[in-house]
């Protein structure tokens, strides 16, 4: 394939309902590197019809990348657009705009999450030892309180069960509406969801194209294997089931505050254990209830799964018993 150099841009039709002029972005410090993609903070002036400064993050490919890549990156964008054009939700990170004219590289412009991945916010609850705060037996509510203080910012936050299963329902509300729209993420997982500074998680990349990774540089462990099930393992069978699968194993990362899945099980292993029956135990920080939903999103047959929907009401249900 070709390469594109920075003055050979991909030239895309211009679709006035959603691009922003560039001289009303202030593009400041980059948050996210990976192989082909750049992800930077930005100041938005007026975007979305606020008649104010915004803070937004923009997407863009690094220079030289193949026609092929902006490609794939523009399609990225056309399924963030034909999700937002259903309307948006308050837990995905929703598309703003994109910048495709003129000079300059393509932009695509979504909400911006200052706190990072759900993963790494997580961890920053473990004491400095990096061993889980033990859960006192009597309490429902036990803080914990974030020993990282990293840039300084989250240094205050405290982190309660009830956090963690509004974290689960927050996940589940915004899948809920991903499937509902007919999208399937395919890799979902705490290093996919962000977090705000009020604490609001929103499902990222669910418009990315599965066969490239443009933001994320890959490292040992984090390949999807151990978020997939048998089906999609085997015979790449994606669907919302599929997703559910992934939600469990979110869940079981929300409550061993962002453990590792399957530590023991080299990957290549894994599809013979799930085959004979094989799951993951009790997080330290789950009820027997929540392990139960755990349980269920594992269950080999997608249909016995349960939905999207029914898990919002099962978290409800729970949110309320720890209310
Ligand atoms: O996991 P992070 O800290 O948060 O590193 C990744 C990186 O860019 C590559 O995806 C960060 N990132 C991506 N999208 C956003 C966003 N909308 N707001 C804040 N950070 C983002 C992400």
């Amino acid at each position: 394939p070709s390469v594109a150099s920075s003055s050979s841009r991909l030239s895309v039709p211009v679709d006035e309902a959603f691009e922003f002029p560039r001289n009303r972005l202030t593009v400041q410090e980059t948050i996210g590197e990976g192989a082909f993609g750049i992800v930077k903070r930005a100041i938005a002036y007026g975007i979305g019809r606020v008649p104010k400064a915004t803070q937004v993050a923009v997407k863009s490919l690094r220079e030289d990348v193949t026609y092929q890549d902006q490609y794939e990156f523009m399609k990225e964008a056309e399924v963030m657009k034909s999700v937002k054009r259903m309307g948006s939700h308050i837990n995905i990170v929703n598309f703003l705009g994109c910048c495709t004219q003129g000079a300059g590289p393509l932009y695509v412009i979504v909400e911006y999450a200052k706190k990072g991945n759900l993963r790494n916010y997580l961890m920053s609850f473990r004491s400095q030892e990096n061993s889980l705060v033990t859960w006192r037996e009597d309490l429902e509510l036990c803080m914990l309180s974030s020993g990282n203080t990293l840039d300084g910012n989250y240094d205050k936050d405290t982190l309660s069960q009830r956090m963690l299963l509004s974290f689960s329902h927050q996940v589940a509300r915004g899948m809920e509406f991903l499937a509902s729209h007919k999208c399937i993420h395919r890799d979902l997982a705490a290093r996919n969801i962000l977090v705000t500074e009020d604490n609001v998680l929103k499902i990222a990349d669910f418009g990315l194209a599965r066969n490239g990774e443009y933001y994320k540089k890959k490292s040992r462990g984090q390949i999807p294997v151990k978020w997939m099930p048998p089906e999609a393992l085997f015979d790449m069978k994606y669907t919302e089931k599929s997703d559910v699968w992934s939600y469990g194993v979110l869940m079981w990362e929300i409550f061993t505050l962002g453990g590792m899945p399957y530590p023991t099980i080299p990957q290549e292993d894994l599809y013979g254990k799930l085959m004979e029956g094989y799951r993951m135990e009790k997080p330290p920080f789950a009820t027997d209830s929540l392990y139960d939903t755990m349980r269920r999103c594992w269950n080999h047959y997608p249909d016995d799964r349960p939905d999207f929907s029914l898990l919002v009401l099962i978290m409800e249900r729970q949110l309320v018993r720890v209310a």
